[in-house]
C-alpha cells in the first residue's frame, strides 16, 4: 500500500537532536522525512522510506535539516532602551550599582508603562523577527517590566498578539516578581501580595500566561518572597521557572528544584548541591551566556557538573534591554562554546531539545521524530558543527512551522 503525505523532503541529512539515536546529533544521513498536518509522520533513512506519494516533494539537495531552534528565555516586550546605562557601564560602573540607583530594569518599567499597547507592538515585532530569520519558531517571551497589574497585562497580550500574527509558537511567562516598583519601595513583602492575589490570579483567569518567573537575587526577591509566588503559581496551576544565582549563592536553585520548576536560569554561582538537586527533579539549566559576556562576569556556571550530572543545558538569548540586546540565538550557540566550554552539539541541544525542555514543550518538539511538531530549518551547510561555528553568512535556506513552509531570510 502507498502511503500518502502532505509534504515529502529527501536528500537531506538530519541532525535530529533525538537522544534514543546514535551520535551527539541524532543524526541520519541521507534522511527522508514526510510531513502531514502539522506532524512529522516519519523520519529515517531514504532508502527505509515507505513507498509513498506527496502533495509536495522537495529535494533538500544534500543540506542538513534540523529542529527549529527555541529561544527558551526572553523578555523582548519592552519600551525605551537602555544605551545610556550601556555607556555608564562601561565608564566603570556596576549593573548593581546602576539598578541601585533608579535605572536599570527599573528604566525599563517606567518607558514600558508610558508605552501604549501598539507600541510595544511595533517595538517588538523587529526583534521578533531577528529570531525567526535566524530559524527560531518557538519563542518564550516574560514580562516584568510592568510590576503593576495593568501593565503587565498588557505586555503578555502583546506577546499573545505577536503569535495570532507571526509564524511561531510563543509561550508566554509571569515575571512580576521580577524587580521592586518605586511605588513599593521599602514594602516588598506588600508587593508580593500584590503579585500572589491580584496579578496572578487576573493573568491566569485571562490565560495570559503559561508559566511563572520571578527575580530571586540580593537586588531582587529573596528565597522566602520567591517561595511564596511559587506557590500561588502552583494554586493557579502554572509551572516556575527562577532566575536563580545570577549575580550571588542565594539558595534559589534548591527552592526551584524542591518545587519541580521547569528551569533554573543564569544560574553562575550554584553549589554542587544545587546541581544534585536539579537533576534529581529533572530542572533544566538555562544558561544565558549573553548576559554573561555584556556584564563582563568572570564566574561561570558550572559546565562539567552539570553535565555529569545529566541535567539538560539549554541556551537562550536573554533577549532584553539591559544585561542582553543581542537578538541572536545563533551567537548564543557560539558563545556557549567560546566562554563556557560547550561542544557544537551541545550548543544544538541546547536551543532545540534541552531547550523544549525547559518550557515543558518536549513532549512536541525540539527534536525531529513522528509525532512531533513539524518545525525545522533546512541549512546549506556540509556539517552541523558549523551552527555553532559560523555567523553571518550561514542562514536558513528554508524554515518550515507546523509543516507549513515559511519564508526564510
Ligand atoms: N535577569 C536578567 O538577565 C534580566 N532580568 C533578569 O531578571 C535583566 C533585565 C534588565 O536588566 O532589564
Ligand atoms: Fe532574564
Amino acid at each position: 500500500m502507498t502511503e500518502r503525505c502532505d509534504l515529502l523532503i529527501t536528500n537531506v541529512h538530519a541532525a535530529t537532536m533525538d537522544p534514543s539515536l546514535p551520535g551527539a546529533y541524532g543524526a541520519i544521513e541521507d534522511a527522508a522525512v514526510a510531513v502531514t498536518g502539522n506532524k512529522i509522520v516519519w523520519i529515517g533513512p531514504r532508502r527505509e522510506l515507505p513507498e509513498s506519494t506527496a502533495d509536495q516533494i522537495i529535494d533538500g539537495e544534500g543540506q542538513w535539516l534540523t529542529p527549529g531552534l527555541i529561544d527558551c528565555h526572553t523578555h523582548l516586550v519592552y519600551g525605551g532602551h537602555r544605551a545610556g546605562e550601556f555607556a555608564r557601564r562601561l565608564g566603570g560602573e556596576s549593573y548593581e550599582e546602576v539598578a541601585r540607583a533608579g535605572g536599570g530594569i527599573l528604566s525599563t518599567v517606567r518607558a514600558t508603562r508610558a508605552a501604549s499597547a501598539a507600541d510595544l507592538y511595533r517595538k517588538a515585532e523587529p526583534r521578533l523577527k531577528a529570531l525567526m530569520n535566524e530559524g527560531v519558531t518557538t519563542i518564550e517571551i516574560k514580562s516584568g517590566y510592568g510590576l503593576d497589574l495593568d501593565t503587565e497585562l498588557k505586555q503578555l497580550r502583546v506577546a499573545r498578539r505577536l503569535a495570532q500574527h507571526y509564524p511561531v509558537n510563543i509561550l508566554t511567562t509571569c515575571l512580576a516578581a521580577h524587580a521592586l516598583p518605586p511605588e513599593y519601595d521599602g514594602r516588598a513583602d506588600d508587593y508580593i501580595t500584590l503579585v500572589c492575589e491580584e496579578i496572578l490570579p487576573a493573568v491566569a483567569k485571562e490565560q495570559l500566561a503559561d508559566a511563572v518567573d520571578m527575580f530571586c537575587e540580593n537586588i531582587a526577591f529573596s528565597v522566602e518572597q520567591c517561595q511564596r509566588v511559587i506557590d500561588a503559581a502552583h494554586h493557579l496551576d502554572l509551572p516556575v521557572k527562577v532566575h536563580a544565582e545570577q549575580l550571588a549563592s542565594t539558595g534559589a536553585t534548591r527552592m526551584a528544584a524542591k518545587a519541580g520548576a521547569l528551569s533554573v536560569d543564569h544560574i553562575e554561582y550554584i553549589t554542587d548541591e544545587d546541581v544534585a538537586a536539579m537533576a534529581e527533579s529533572g530542572t533544566a539549566a538555562v544558561l544565558l551566556p549573553g548576559a554573561f559576556y555584556t556584564l563582563k562576569e568572570t564566574r561561570m556556571p558550572p559546565i562539567d557538573k552539570l553535565r555529569a550530572a545529566g541535567v539538560p543545558m539549554a541556551i537562550s538569548t536573554d533577549l532584553n534591554p539591559g544585561t542582553c540586546p543581542l537578538g541572536s540565538l545563533r551567537l548564543m550557540m557560539n558563545m556557549s562554546c567560546n566562554l563556557f566550554g560547550l561542544t557544537p552539539a551541545e550548543a544544538l541541544a541546547g536551543v532545540t531539545r534541552a531547550a523544549a525542555r525547559a518550557l515543558g514543550v518536549c513532549c512536541s518538539r525540539g527534536v525531529l521524530r513522528a509525532g512531533l511538531r513539524a518545525d525545522m530549518v533546512l541549512w546549506p551547510m556540509e556539517s552541523p558543527d558549523q551552527l555553532a561555528y559560523e555567523m553571518g553568512a550561514l542562514q536558513p535556506a528554508e524554515v518550515f512551522f507546523g509543516g507549513r513552509h515559511v519564508t526564510a531570510g
